[in-house]
């Protein structure tokens, strides 16, 4: 039965939650729970660090090409980021900072992993792999988004004779100075790596299966003298962070959702530029020079990239790889690459989110079985029959080349409007109406054909029918979705 009473109609009811996940959006959660009034709350990590990916990212060159002043949280402002584009390293620390200073480090359960969470009698049950178990009114799944490795389905993958290292899982005590070091992949990964590493080994193979479209971007320091006025006036630095999100929605996010628009022909333009003016081999540019256009696959920011994979000790396969064997790689053309290190750049399982946690909601139904075509979720938080479960950046967000921690803020806040009906006990139970998944879902679909996702290349965007599985709209309508939610697109018991 759905309601419709004033969240003012009843007395304050009690509310526990669990958090799963101690990454950038787990720690945001429980600091807007207590912000909210809300103690009675449980984070559960499954490794023994906070900062999720960037925790678990470690490989050489890694940094984040969102801007370090809009790659963190609106109330937790960093004077001290030390370049435009902070590196991996950095941002762990700010994140480990941030939990230290708002008391959520000492609340994080480590080495806890969620493995099950049942829906019965109006609450949430849940069994950890230890054999321990919880139970709680609302759940709150940061699980990630791109969490999960993928490892490439290549012929003799595990026979290879050296380590074999992938860049979400980094092994710093493998040597790779001075040695003959493959990369396969050429997406954001393998280009920061590729940059990176190409000046200390002694050979460097990238196998290129897609050519990339890059941007170049420079990253330039910030002066004591700027990182000192960002302390002292921090008003300067809200205004910053306010510029570049506006740059970025209108240069970036909106363009990217009208495969037509000027902005996005902009892109490809500097591009263009950037490949014409950067590689100065013709035949090399033509194997660097994509055929789709720019945005199709995420695009790649990097001052870098192009100097590097000119050095004499670089060189790019194009061949395609038939097999990895104890020496190296084999190419179609019977070329065998003799490497001592082998580098996966290939990504992650894309369509994993909450999984593989069971989570089991109304009646016994099961999130994988709901999910078995591909993963959805109403405005990416709320899944139809999975009642005060809640996701942050959950599957058809916004992603791509912005902050994914402006996202999360703006979910959380719609979430707690959500929770703060059950407090005042206008209902109990809240999840997504069947009618308004459905809607969204086609709604979805078909503002996506006009993206730029969906004009002729693979890529991690796309589902396993070509449907890109992003936000098809502009920011500013997910900010302005996210303001409150609409009481009749939820199901209210
Ligand atoms: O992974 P990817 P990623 N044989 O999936 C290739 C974020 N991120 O880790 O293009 C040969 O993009 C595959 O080839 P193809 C960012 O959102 C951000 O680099 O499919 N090649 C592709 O080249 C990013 O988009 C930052 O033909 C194989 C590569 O592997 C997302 O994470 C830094 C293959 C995978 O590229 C993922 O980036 C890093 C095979 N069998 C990541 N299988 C920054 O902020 C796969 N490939 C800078």
């Amino acid at each position: 039965m759905t309601t419709s009473a004033s969240p003012s109609a009843g007395s304050e009811r009690p509310c526990r939650f669990i958090i799963i996940g101690a990454g950038m959006s787990g720690i945001l959660a429980a600091i807007e729970l207590r912000k909210a009034g809300f103690h009675d709350f449980t984070i559960y990590e499954r490794a023994d660090r906070l900062g999720g990916t960037w925790r678990d990212n470690t490989y050489p060159g890694l940094a984040c090409d969102v801007p370090s002043h809009l790659y963190c949280y609106s109330f937790a402002p960093n004077p001290d980021w030390s370049h435009r584009f902070a590196s991996g390293a950095e941002i762990q620390s700010y994140f480990e900072a941030v939990a230290r200073r708002f008391g959520i480090d000492r609340l994080i359960r480590y080495g806890k992993e969620v493995r099950r969470c049942t829906f019965a009698d109006g609450r949430w049950k849940i069994e950890l792999a230890d054999g321990s178990g919880d139970a709680g009114d609302f759940v709150i799944a940061a699980t990630g988004v791109l969490r999960d490795p993928a490892y490439p389905d290549i012929p003799g993958l595990e026979t290879f004779a050296g380590p074999t290292l992938h860049t979400a899982r980094w092994d710093h005590g493998v040597a790779t100075a001075g040695r003959r070091i493959g990369v396969i992949g050429t997406g954001s990964s393998a280009i920061q790596v590729v940059s990176a590493l190409v000046h200390e080994v002694s050979e460097l193979a990238l196998f290129q299966r897609t050519p990339q479209w890059i941007m170049a971007q420079d990253n330039p320091a910030y002066t004591p003298v700027e990182q000192a006025e960002f302390r002292t006036q921090p008003e300067k630095m809200a205004a910053l962070r306010a510029d570049i999100s506006r740059a970025f929605a209108d240069g970036f996010s909106n363009a990217v959702i009208d495969a037509d628009s000027p902005q996005l022909q902009a892109i490809h333009d500097a591009c263009v530029a950037n490949l014409e003016t950067s590689v100065r081999d013709p035949e090399l540019r033509e194997r660097l020079r994509p055929s789709y256009r720019a945005g199709c696959k995420r695009l790649i920011m990097s001052a870098d990239f192009y100097e590097a994979i000119q050095r004499p000790n670089a060189r790019l396969v194009t061949a395609a790889i038939t097999g990895i064997e104890p020496a190296g790689v084999r190419t179609q053309d019977g070329r065998l690459h003799p490497l001592d290190v082998l580098v996966l750049a290939t990504g992650y399982q894309v369509d994993r989110f909450v999984r593989p946690i069971e989570v089991v909601g109304r009646n016994g139904v099961a999130l994988d079985e709901v999910w078995k075509d591909g993963p959805f979720a109403y405005l990416a938080i709320s899944v139809p029959a999975f009642p005060n479960f809640f996701m942050l950046n959950g599957p058809n967000g916004p992603v791509g080349n912005f902050s994914l921690i402006e996202v999360a803020e703006l979910q959380i806040g719609y979430i707690l409007q959500l929770v703060e009906h059950v407090r005042r006990g206008a209902y109990r139970e809240v999840s997504a109406a069947p009618a308004a998944m459905e809607r969204f879902a086609a709604d979805r679909r078909e503002a996506a054909r006009t993206t730029i996702w969906q004009s002729g290349c693979r890529s991690w965007y796309l589902d396993p029918g070509g449907v890109p599985i992003a936000w098809p709209w502009t920011f500013d309508r997910f900010r302005e979705e996210m303001r409150a939610p609409q009481l009749a697109d939820y199901e209210r018991r």
